[in-house]
C-alpha cells in the first residue's frame, strides 16, 4: 500500500517567530492555562438521537447520526438556556486560575451563539432565548480580566453546501464546492462581526483545516491581524501558519515541546455535553496533566461542555474549584514559567523555571527523598511552596571525570498536597543542565524520539518528529536514528522500544521489525503490544512497549545507541511511530 504522508504539521505554529510574533504571544505564554467551552444546539440531544445513543463526541452528533440540516435546524427553536449566567461561567474560570476563555462562536454545525447579521442561524434570530451569549460573556470577561477568545470552525460547516464536512445532505461533492465563496460569504463576514463587536479578542481558535489551501490559511491569518493586530490565530488555521501550534485533542508529547504549543483537553471524553458521559478524569489527573504540560512548555486548554439549560456540569465545577485551590498555593510554578531545562520528563513529575528558580512539580511523592542528575547550578535554598518557612536539605556532588552532577534533596515523609506538591529550588543563576540523555537514579535511560539524531537518505521519504513526540513518515528502511547518552552505572539492560500512534482517538499499529544496537551488543524483534504505557498521557494516543531483549553496557561514559527498521508495515499511519527507546536496568 502506498505510504501515506502525515500532514499533521499543518496544525503547527510558524517555525520562525518574529519579535512582533513573540510580543503577540507574550500574554498567552504567561497564561499557560485556559478554559475551553463547547456550547451549542448539540447540548439539546446531548448524545442521543431518536432514542438511540450516538457514539463519539457530543458536538459531532449531526455528523455521527447523519442528521439532515432540515431535521437538525429545528433544535434552534428548542434552545432556551434559561439558567445561562455569563458571570457564573467566567467566575468559575477565574476561580480555577484560568487566564483565557475560548468559546465556540460557531462549531461545525454552523450555528452561531451570537447575534450574526450574516446568517439568521444564530442564537438571537432563531431561538426563544434570543440573547447574545457572546456579548454577555464579553462583559463578564472584561470585568474579570480574562481574555475572551473564540473557537470558529472556518472549514467544516455542516449547514452550508460550500463548506466541508457534510456528505449526507444533497450537497455538491467536495471538489465541486465553492469553498472560496464560503470563506467570502460566511467566514470572513462572521470573523468581522466577532472582531469588531465584542472588544479585544485574545485569539481565534480555528479548527480542522480540510478544504482550505495554504494561501487561504495565510489570507485568513492576515485578515484577523488586520482587524485586531494583537489577536492570535491557532495552529488549526492550517498549513503551519498559526501563531502557535495546536496539538491533537488530549495529545501530550513525551518530552519538552519545541516552539509554542497548546493541548486542548476534555474533562471526560466529550467536548459538547453528553448526558451519558460520566468518564470524568479525577482532579489529581487534571493537575498531573497541568504540571506535565507546563513542564513541557505547553498551554493547557481545559474544556467544559455546558448543558442545554446553560449550566456547567457539577463534576466540572467541582474539579475546577479544586484546581483553583491548588493554584492559589502553587500558581507561581505555572504562570509565566518556561519549560524544564531538561528535554525529557521524569516519572516523579514536571519541572518549570522562572528566573533562577526551578520548580519541581511532584506528581508522585518519592519514598526517600529525590535525586536529580545533571543540574550544573549550585542550589542556594530549597523549600515547599506550601511551606516556604521550612528549609529542605540539599546535598550536591560532582564527578569531574564523568562530568556528572548529582543533587540529593531531603523530603518529609509526605507531600503537603494530595495532588501535586511543589518544591522550589533557588539557584545561583538561570538553570543549566547536562543536555545529554542521562542514566537516571533508578539505572534507567530514556531516549526520546525528539532527542535523536535522525539519519535520512538523500532521496526518498524523510523521517521527522511529529509534534506529538513520535516519529512520522518512517516508511523507508534507509532512515535510521541514534542517540549519544551517558552511563554512570554500567551493567545489563532490558531494551524496550515504545511505539505510539498518529491516529486520533488512537488505534496502535504494529507490524514492524526493529533492531537496537549499542556498541557490539544488538537485539531485534517485531513491534508488539507486550505492555501498554499507562497514565493520562497515553489514554487517547496509546503507546505500546516491545521488549526486544537484553544488552550489556560494560563501561561508564558516553555511548551511542542506534535504531534501524528491518521491516516496516507500510499500512501503519506514519510508518514506524517510534516514541522512545528505554534501557531498563536488568
Ligand atoms: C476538533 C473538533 O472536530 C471537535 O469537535 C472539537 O472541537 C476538538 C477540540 O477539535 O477535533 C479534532 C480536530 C483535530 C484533531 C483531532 C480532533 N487532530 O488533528 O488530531
Amino acid at each position: 500500500m502506498a505510504a501515506r504522508r502525515v500532514r499533521d504539521r499543518n496544525a503547527g505554529g510558524r517555525l520562525h517567530l518574529t519579535p512582533e510574533d513573540e510580543a503577540r504571544l507574550a500574554w498567552w505564554r504567561e497564561a499557560r492555562f485556559g478554559m475551553f467551552i463547547h456550547w451549542g444546539l448539540y447540548a439539546i440531544p446531548a448524545g442521543k438521537w431518536k432514542g438511540e445513543d450516538i457514539p463519539g463526541i457530543g458536538e459531532w452528533i449531526m455528523h455521527a447520526a447523519r442528521i439532515p440540516v432540515v431535521e437538525y435546524e429545528p433544535l434552534a427553536a428548542r434552545f432556551n438556556p434559561t439558567r445561562f449566567d455569563a458571570g457564573a461561567w467566567v467566575g468559575l474560570a477565574k476561580k480555577a486560575g484560568m487566564k483565557y476563555l475560548v468559546i465556540t462562536s460557531k462549531h461545525h454545525d454552523g450555528f452561531a451563539i451570537y447575534d450574526s447579521a450574516v446568517s439568521d442561524y444564530d442564537v438571537v434570530d432563531a431561538t426563544p432565548f434570543g440573547r447574545d451569549v457572546l456579548a454577555e460573556l464579553a462583559e463578564a470577561c472584561r470585568k474579570a480580566g480574562i481574555r475572551l477568545c473564540f473557537y470558529h470552525s472556518q472549514d467544516q460547516d455542516w449547514h452550508e453546501p460550500n463548506a466541508s464536512g457534510n456528505d449526507w445532505d444533497d450537497f455538491p461533492p467536495p471538489a465541486k464546492r465553492d469553498f472560496e465563496g464560503y470563506l467570502r460569504e460566511k467566514v470572513k463576514p462572521q470573523l468581522t462581526e466577532l472582531l469588531t463587536q465584542y472588544g479585544p479578542i485574545g485569539l481565534i481558535w480555528f479548527d480542522t483545516p480540510m478544504l482550505i489551501t495554504e494561501a487561504q490559511s495565510e489570507d485568513l491569518r492576515r485578515f484577523v491581524h488586520e482587524l485586531q493586530p494583537d489577536c492570535l490565530v491557532s495552529g488549526r488555521i492550517g498549513h503551519g501558519v498559526g501563531d502557535y501550534g495546536s496539538l491533537g485533542d488530549n495529545q501530550i508529547p513525551p518530552g519538552r515541546a519545541v516552539g509554542a504549543w497548546e493541548t486542548p483537553a476534555t474533562m471526560n471524553d466529550t467536548w459538547g455535553f453528553k448526558t451519558e458521559d460520566h468518564n470524568w478524569k479525577s482532579t489529581t489527573t487534571l493537575l498531573h496533566l497541568l504540571a506535565d504540560l507546563a513542564g513541557k512548555g505547553i498551554n493547557y486548554l481545559l474544556n467544559v461542555g455546558p448543558t442545554a439549560e446553560g449550566e456547567i456540569p457539577r463534576p466540572s465545577v467541582e474539579r475546577l474549584e479544586a484546581i483553583g485551590r491548588w493554584m492559589e498555593v502553587n500558581g507561581e510554578a505555572i504562570y509565566g514559567t518556561s519549560p524544564s531545562p531538561y528535554a525529557y520528563a521524569f516519572d516523579w513529575g514536571g519541572i518549570t523555571q522562572k528566573g533562577s528558580t526551578l520548580y519541581l512539580l511532584l506528581t508522585h511523592w518519592p519514598d526517600a527523598g529525590l535525586t536529580l542528575h545533571g543540574l550544573r547550578n549550585k542550589v542556594k535554598s530549597a523549600y515547599l511552596l506550601a511551606a516556604p518557612d521550612i528549609t529542605l536539605e540539599v546535598s550536591q556532588t560532582r564527578n569531574d571525570d564523568l562530568d556528572h552532577d548529582v543533587l540529593e534533596l531531603e523530603l518529609p515523609p509526605n507531600g503537603p498536597d494530595e495532588h501535586v506538591s511543589v518544591v522550589a529550588l533557588e539557584l545561583d543563576g538561570p538553570a543549566s543542565v547536562d543536555a545529554a540523555p542521562l542514566q537516571q537514579p533508578d539505572g534507567s535511560i530514556e531516549l526520546l524520539a525528539g532527542m535523536a539524531d535522525l539519519h535520512v537518505p538523500k532521496r526518498g521519504s524523510r523521517i521527522e518528529v511529529h509534534p506529538g513526540g513520535v516519529i512520522a513518515n518512517w516508511y523507508n528502511k534507509a532512515n535510521w536514528m541514534s542517540w549519544k547518552f551517558k552511563v554512570v552505572e554500567p551493567g545489563k539492560f532490558d531494551v524496550k522500544v515504545v511505539t505510539g500512534t498518529l491516529r486520533h482517538y488512537g488505534v496502535w499499529e504494529g507490524g514492524h521489525r526493529i533492531r537496537v544496537s549499542v556498541g557490539g551488543s544488538s537485539v531485534s524483534g517485531a513491534t508488539a503490544a507486550d505492555e501498554q504505557t499507562g497514565g493520562a498521557r497515553a489514554s487517547y494516543f496509546p503507546e505500546h512497549v516491545t521488549n526486544l531483549g537484553r544488552i550489556t553496557i560494560d563501561s561508564v561514559g558516553m555511548h551511542e545507541l542506534k535504531v534501524r527498521a528491518e521491516e516496516i508495515n507500510k499500512s501503519a499511519l506514519g510508518g514506524v511511530a517510534l516514541a522512545s527507546v528505554r534501557l531498563q536496568r536488568a
